[in-house]
């Protein structure tokens, strides 16, 4: 049983947990939980309270047919997790059990955790986070680094996680759709079509500056990144953060997650301008801050454990980091853009209400988003907020 790939339905997980857990047997239950645009997550629960999450990925994403995509990703997805369980083991799931022939995992359920975006939208407010998610991304990102990975090993895992089909995704739907919608697959919200065909469609020195971007994407596999550090991917309660779904991971530029951050936050923030809490919003800002400044601040401390010759040198470091910073604000421009032109959106947008505080949110974080890209001095937070100050009060929300 279970010896050739099939995408499983609930009674077949039911079974297949029975078959690969020996805690799992007579009363059995199972529903399927998943809300994101690719795979299918189970909650399987028996009589006595025990639950796991099985996480299986299918042939097609769930957002479109079009996608199709080989469940190879669940293992590379396992993989990292045990990756960043060396570097952050209260950060991520457990994993239980990894099964290459159905394209599935076993994992623990954080049951006592909430998805970050989720609560973000009804304004909770998360001190703890900024310390949490600076110190995983500074671990997982700087120990998978040229300046501290040994190089045989990173290159084991570059192969490891080679990823090229979620990287296509990302390449299309981040770095591509957004500016020439070659597959006539962007949203576009009404009333808002001529403003992204005038100042993003046609504006030729952003696509080219996008397109510097994209290639250093396509190259430079600084680290092993997460690949999708979005707020839908943080479970979250008052003590913790685990992070999960790290399918699009792959050997990138590290500015990749730290920007893809930046933009999910600030989608947060701006939900609550729409909605006029104040509170929270503030919270969004400070978290901002404290984040980047404890990224770098603990990026630092890592690289200096670095046995790389040129690592004596404190400007070599400096470097290293401030390029890091300022792609990470391009990322977040990209990202600010993305999902507000692209097929992928994000709920903190999509549900403000009425048409027209949604149509002024969105043209804010497309002004921002394009800024972030095409300024070469926004490459601290100091700046970005600044902008992003600048941005919110020339508009009467
Ligand atoms: C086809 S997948 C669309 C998006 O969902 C994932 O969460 C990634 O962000 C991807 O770009
Ligand atoms: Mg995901």
């Amino acid at each position: 049983m279970f010896s050739k790939y099939f995408l499983m339905k609930d009674e077949d997980v039911i079974s297949y947990v029975k078959v690969k857990l020996d805690s799992f047997d007579g009363n059995v239950v199972c529903k399927e939980i998943g809300d994101g645009n690719l795979n299918y997550v189970f909650r399987v629960e028996n009589k006595q309270g025990m639950s796991v999450i099985v996480k299986q990925a299918g042939p097609q994403a769930r957002i479109s047919d079009d996608f199709i995509l080989s469940t190879d990703r669940n293992r590379i997805e396992t993989e990292v997790l045990q990756i960043q369980a060396d570097y952050t083991p209260n950060s991520v799931p457990k994993i239980i059990l990894l099964d290459e022939v159905m394209g599935a995992c076993i994992m623990e359920d954080l049951k006592d955790f909430e998805i970050m975006r989720k609560k973000m939208m009804d304004f909770n407010i998360y001190p703890l986070f900024a310390e949490q998610i600076a110190e995983f991304m500074a671990e997982n990102l700087m120990r998978t680094s040229d300046f501290i990975m040994k190089p045989l090993k990173k290159k084991e895992l570059q192969k490891r996680f080679i990823n090229p089909e979620l990287c296509e995704i990302t390449e299309n739907l981040v770095y591509t759709e957004p500016y020439i919608d070659f597959k006539q697959q962007n949203i576009l919200t009404e009333g808002n079509e001529e403003y992204i065909t005038q100042h993003i469609y046609e504006d030729q020195d952003l696509h080219i500056k996008v397109a510097q971007l994209k290639q250093n994407f396509l190259t430079n596999a600084q680290a092993l990144l997460h690949g999708d550090l979005h707020t839908g991917s943080i479970f979250i309660n008052e003590k913790e953060i685990k992070v999960i779904d790290p399918e699009f991971a792959f050997f990138g530029p590290i500015g990749y997650d730290v920007g893809c951050l930046i933009a999910n936050l600030t989608f947060a923030y701006m939900r609550a301008i729409a909605y006029k809490e104040q509170e929270f919003a503030t919270w969004v800002i400070t978290s901002l801050e404290e984040t980047l400044i404890k990224f770098e601040e603990k990026s630092k401390i890592i690289l200096q454990e670095s046995k790389e010759p040129f690592a004596k040198y404190e400007k070599v470091l400096d470097n290293f980091l401030s390029n890091v910073l300022r792609e990470s604000f391009a990322v977040s421009g990209l990202e600010l853009l993305r999902r507000i032109i692209g097929l992928a959106k994000v709920a903190d947008i999509t549900t403000i209400q009425p048409l027209q505080k949604r149509i002024e949110i969105e043209r804010l974080c497309l002004d921002l988003g394009k800024k972030c890209i095409l300024n070469d001095d926004i490459r601290t937070i100091k700046k970005y907020l600044e902008l992003l100050n600048k941005i919110r009060q020339g508009v009467e929300i």
